[in-house]
């Protein structure tokens, strides 16, 4: 069985290390969101596409959901030293290294889909891990100038500005309103090598629960991704990131607020639409929910989301692609 799935980075990753488990004999392909990239000290850091390395490859950072476990911070301190921001990411000595080859290859003129293969031929993440795009895509964040705080000189010009997303989440830890989110190149990206072909080849298509907005919604924004996914013909399942009318972890409400989506498991089903999704497993405590997102015309299911471990997980992955040979 052929599964792609389209994953930001912490969520995703998990869902997929109990899918592999729920699915050991299918053929996992992962669309990964390369958004959240940001360019730092003259390296390419590509966050979600690590932390999907580093969880599937037995790498990660358990607790935190992203960097490396066993870190050391002795090149952040020795940046530090010499005045050389920003200190805000916390970048360590390992995860340095995996910066430091895919800069070094971009820079040989490898697309990022090689470098990709390459780091993952070190970490066997026993799945297919694809950019979404080889072209340059950058989250934005539009929040109120006087919400940047001391960063910006003298008294903070009225108006807003424009953060990139990982100073807007990791900086101001998304404290301050979000009044847009703006996929910045993503109007002339194009899917990367493999991506549509994947997606055509699909027996089946998940959501896992990731960031319905920063994590789906920016793979969603290449042109052709989200057209090849309504016209794949099979079924497409997608799992709640919100329980209870909240994210389970992390700040996905102020950037569903942003874009006008009301932080309920209901309304991100509805977000994506009957035109992409076909199934949408939200958490038993939504179970009244239920009746709209079928009313929606998208078969729903409650079951336990909570990740709380692989075999969990794995339960949660079964029931969705159960729910797809419903739908199918
Ligand atoms: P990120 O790129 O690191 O933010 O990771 P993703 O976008 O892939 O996933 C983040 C989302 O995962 C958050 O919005 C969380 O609500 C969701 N999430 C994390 N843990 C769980 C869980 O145990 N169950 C469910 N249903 N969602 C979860
Ligand atoms: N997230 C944080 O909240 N604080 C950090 O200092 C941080 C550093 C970091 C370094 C490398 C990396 O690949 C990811 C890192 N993240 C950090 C997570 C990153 O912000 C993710 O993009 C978010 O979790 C949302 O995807
Ligand atoms: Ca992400």
């Amino acid at each position: 069985q052929r599964i792609v799935v389209l994953a930001g980075g912490i969520g995703g990753a998990r869902f997929i290390r109990g899918l592999k488990s729920a699915a050991p004999d299918a053929e996992i392909t992962v669309i990964g969101n390369t958004g959240d990239d940001i360019h730092l000290f003259g390296l390419k850091v590509c966050p979600d596409l690590d932390t999907l390395m580093y969880t599937l490859g037995g790498g990660i950072h358990e607790e935190q959901g992203w960097g490396r476990a066993d870190e050391t911070f002795v090149v952040k301190e020795e940046l530090a030293a010499y005045g050389v921001g920003p200190e805000w990411f916390g970048l360590g000595d390992r995860d340095f290294a995996t910066h430091i080859v895919r800069t070094q290859m971009i820079a040989a003129g490898y697309p990022l889909s090689a470098v990709t293969e390459a780091l993952c031929a070190r970490w066997q993440p026993g799945v297919r891990i694809l950019p979404m795009t080889d072209d340059r895509v950058e989250t934005h964040v539009l929040i109120d100038t006087a919400d940047l705080g001391d960063s910006v000189a003298g008294d903070a010009a009225e108006g807003r500005k424009a953060v990139h997303f990982q100073e807007y989440w990791v900086r101001l830890r998304a404290s301050v309103d979000a009044h847009a989110v703006v996929p910045v190149g993503a109007d002339a990206a194009k899917p990367g090598p493999g991506v549509l072909e994947a997606i055509a080849e699909a027996d089946v298509i998940l959501f896992p629960p990731s960031n319905p907005v920063v994590s789906v919604g920016t793979i969603l924004a290449v042109p052709g991704i989200r057209e090849a996914i309504a016209d794949a013909g099979v079924p497409v399942v997608g799992l709640s990131p919100v329980v209870g009318d909240a994210p389970v972890r992390g700040m996905a409400d102020k950037v569903l607020a942003a874009v006008g989506v009301e932080t309920t498991a209901a309304a991100v089903a509805r977000h994506y639409g009957s035109g992409l999704l076909d199934g949408w497993l939200v958490d038993t405590v939504d179970a009244d929910s239920v009746p709209s997102v079928e009313e929606a015309g998208i078969r729903c299911r409650a079951v336990p989301l909570m990740m709380t471990g692989t075999e969990a997980t794995a339960r949660m992955a079964r029931q969705a692609l159960e729910l797809a040979e419903e739908v199918r």
